[in-house]
């Protein structure tokens, strides 16, 4: 959906938080226009984030990510998105996680939404929020979801083009406040990209039918938990979601294994910690990090159960949706 006209110069400056899914997005049922197989549902989390600079119209396409000039081909993704804004002057782009990035917690998701909302501004191209999502969503699935704050729902979506499968707001961030802790086990980028280890499990996982096939359900009943408050309801169903995930890569041939013995002992300080009371529940990604899902009161008790078992914990909230944060009309400046 190229837009009709855009500026020859401009820049803006755009934030986005990650999200993690609670209900999983793994498989894909049209790759080309990066339509998922399953529905998903997810809460975006501060104060994790990515601020993304776009200078539309600049001396040449180039990335500078984290302050160093990105040479090798991760660029060729964000190319792609700003080109799908329509014609398009060379750009640069500064971009930088105050995270760890490639690491299974998401930052493609908020790269990719800082992305088009920044290059959206620069650009002029004025595109709305569902166009937004689509583009998003074509650049990194999980990203669809990082425009909206709070509790978020991304449907498959029927139609053959897609135009019906992004990111939706079902409640705000402060409809719930929740904590998820991250436990990071690795912060190196993962082993096997997500792209690929979802292509990969969709071709030789034959537990990838049984996936596809209980997932949407899962995401009905998540929705009705997240309504009603009800963490007892999301925490088991966010648990299975990402066990179930899990199990479908575990079964691919060879398989897809994120995890590591710190990931064991993090899920079991989970189950440790539930048996003795306190409602939390584990959900794991593209790598062998553990988040845990608890209320905001028993936080920091998880928070010192993982101190304890040697383990260090982050702890996230709700945060708000991808926005601008500085717009700038054009002009030269030295490089
Ligand atoms: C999710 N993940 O729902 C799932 C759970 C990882 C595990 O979305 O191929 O970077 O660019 O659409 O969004 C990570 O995959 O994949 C992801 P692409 P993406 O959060």
């Amino acid at each position: 959906m190229p837009a009709d006209r855009t500026a020859t110069h401009g820049v803006a400056t755009a934030v986005a938080h990650p999200n993690i899914a609670l209900c999983k997005y793994w498989g894909k049922r049209d790759a080309a226009l990066n339509l998922p197989s399953t529905p998903s549902l997810s809460l975006t989390l501060a104060p994790f984030r990515t601020e993304t600079t776009v200078v539309w119209g600049a001396e040449r396409d180039r990335v500078v990510f984290n302050g160093v000039e990105n040479t090798g081909g991760e660029g060729r993704k964000i190319f792609a998105t700003l080109d799908r804004f329509g014609e398009r002057p060379p750009c640069e782009i500064h971009t930088g996680n105050d995270f760890p990035t490639a690491a299974g917690l998401a930052s493609s998701a908020s790269g990719f939404a800082a992305l088009v909302v920044a290059a959206n501004a620069a650009s002029g191209a004025n595109l709305s929020d569902v166009e937004l999502a689509v583009l998003a969503r074509q650049g990194s699935g999980s990203a669809t979801r990082s425009l909206q704050g709070g509790w978020v729902e991304w449907a498959m979506g029927e139609r053959d083009d897609g135009l019906d499968s992004h990111g939706v707001a079902i409640a705000p961030a402060d409809h719930w406040d929740v904590r998820m802790l991250v436990v990071l086990v690795r912060s190196g980028p993962k082993e096997i990209g997500s792209t690929e280890g979802m292509n990969h499990t969709m071709r030789t996982s034959p537990y990838y039918p049984a996936w596809v096939e209980h997932a949407p359900k899962d995401v009905v009943e998540a929705r009705e938990a997240v309504l009603a408050r009800d963490l007892e309801k999301l925490g088991a169903i966010t648990e299975r979601s990402a066990l179930r995930m899990h199990a479908s890569m575990i079964a691919a041939d060879p398989a897809v294994m994120y995890w590591k013995p710190e990931t064991m002992r993090a899920l079991e300080v989970v189950r440790t910690a539930r048996k003795s009371g306190i409602g939390v529940w584990a959900t794991m990604d593209a790598g062998p990090n553990v988040k845990a899902l608890c209320s905001a009161a028993d936080a920091a008790t998880m928070a010192a159960l993982f101190a304890e078992a040697s383990l260090s914990a982050q702890v996230l909230h709700p945060g708000g949706a991808a926005r601008v944060v500085t717009t700038a009309p054009w002009r030269e400046t030295a490089r």
